[in-house]
């Protein structure tokens, strides 16, 4: 067998469990067996490792509103071979099962407290390839805080916002709540390493701040305060690197979000399970002027925080056409109905030719220092 073993490693810690599941059954749908030889590897919500049959992972769907799950264990753990011989062994193995000569790793996981550049590295030590975005890009991505001071710092236009870190929130409450009071309201209180729209507030004015941030730092002890966007639309373009491409990577078309939600932001449910796809326009109603500087900011977005593989990039847009950038996503949805994949279909990739590409992209990258 002279395929190229790809480990899919899916579930895990994180509220996004079964989103992950998900995304992992897409994947497989859509990945050439000819070519690629998968293993599926799922960490069930205790933490443990377990190997997962391919037609398992392949069954993986919502049912009756509920999403898919890695059954607990019984004793499978999972150890991974990587370069010359590095093992890892993961948590309460009894019988291990051997998943020898991984080539590169596909791992649909991301979380506040674990899958945050962890599991990048983790693939460093074992001198494994994989897909996306290595350990400080994949940190900077699930931080709200580091990802904005990385834009500034790249002299892209950040839109206002303020940092309440743990030790500053303990320190000193009434200067945060203070320079929150600068912003102009409404202004959404997010924790600082969400994944998702878990623990996310809007708040109308400042008496409901204080309260906002605790509830935010239940998923986080930091928080950031962002600035609404009043009457800002909000725009998405879809980055895969391309070594050979000037600027090192190739930009989709640009979609708009129509958030449809009651509340007034994008939800979880909307965000990653929807399957209606009111919530995307592609190519968005702009000026193509307006389309290429999207564009343009989410090439750069890409390359400061030192992105790979790929990301989505959302950005905001006044009525006049000036743009600045919200967030990147380095771990975007990426199930077939998902933005990012949609935005490619609309661009002439199609899901099977983007997960080929993001492996070859991985296969590419030499391991170790770079
Ligand atoms: F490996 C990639 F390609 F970098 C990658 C990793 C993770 C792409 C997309 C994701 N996304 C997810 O894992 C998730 C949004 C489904 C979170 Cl559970």
């Amino acid at each position: 067998d002279k395929r190229i073993r790809v480990a899919l490693i899916f579930g895990g810690q994180s509220p996004e469990h079964g989103v992950s599941c998900l995304t992992a059954a897409s994947v497989l749908g859509a990945i050439d067996r000819d070519r690629f030889d998968v293993v599926g590897v799922g960490i069930a919500a205790s933490g443990r490792w377990t190997q997962v049959p391919l037609d398992v992972v392949a069954s993986y769907r919502i049912v009756e509103g509920r999403v898919p799950h890695v059954a607990e264990p019984e004793h499978d753990a999972v150890w991974m071979v990587g370069a010359d011989g590095c093992e890892v062994a993961t948590r309460d193995g009894e019988r291990l099962v051997d998943v020898h000569g991984v080539d590169v790793a596909f791992a649909l996981l991301h979380g506040p407290f674990g899958e945050d550049g962890t599991i990048q590295g983790l693939f460093e030590m074992m001198g494994i390839k994989y897909v996306g975005s290595g350990v400080a890009a994949s940190a900077i991505g699930m931080d709200k805080h580091h990802m904005k001071v990385a834009f500034a710092a790249a002299g892209l236009p950040v839109w206002p916002f303020v940092v309440a870190t743990d030790q500053r929130w303990r320190d000193e409450p009434a200067a945060v709540l203070a320079e929150v009071d600068t912003l102009q309201y409404p202004v959404f209180v997010k924790p600082a390493r969400g994944g998702s729209s878990l623990g996310i507030t809007r708040v109308t004015d400042s008496a409901g701040v204080q309260a906002a941030i605790e509830a935010a730092r239940a998923y986080d002890p930091k928080v950031v305060i962002e600035q609404g966007f009043v009457g800002a639309r909000e725009l998405e373009c879809a980055v895969i690197a391309n070594p050979a491409a000037t600027g090192g990577c190739d930009v989709s078309a640009v979609g708009e979000i129509r958030v449809h939600a009651e509340d007034g932001f994008y939800d979880f449910e909307a965000k990653y399970i929807a399957d209606d796809e009111a919530s995307l326009d592609v190519p968005a109603d702009i000026a193509p002027e307006l389309s290429r500087r999207i564009q343009d900011i989410a090439a750069q977005a890409f390359n400061a925080v030192g992105s790979e593989g790929l990301a989505r990039v959302d950005v905001f847009a006044d009525t006049d056409g000036e743009v600045w950038v919200n967030e990147i996503n380095t771990m975007p949805g990426f199930t077939e109905i998902s933005m990012y994949p949609k935005l490619w279909e609309h661009s002439g990739t199609s899901y099977p030719e983007l997960v080929a590409r993001l492996i070859d992209l991985a296969l590419l990258r030499p391991v170790g220092l770079r």
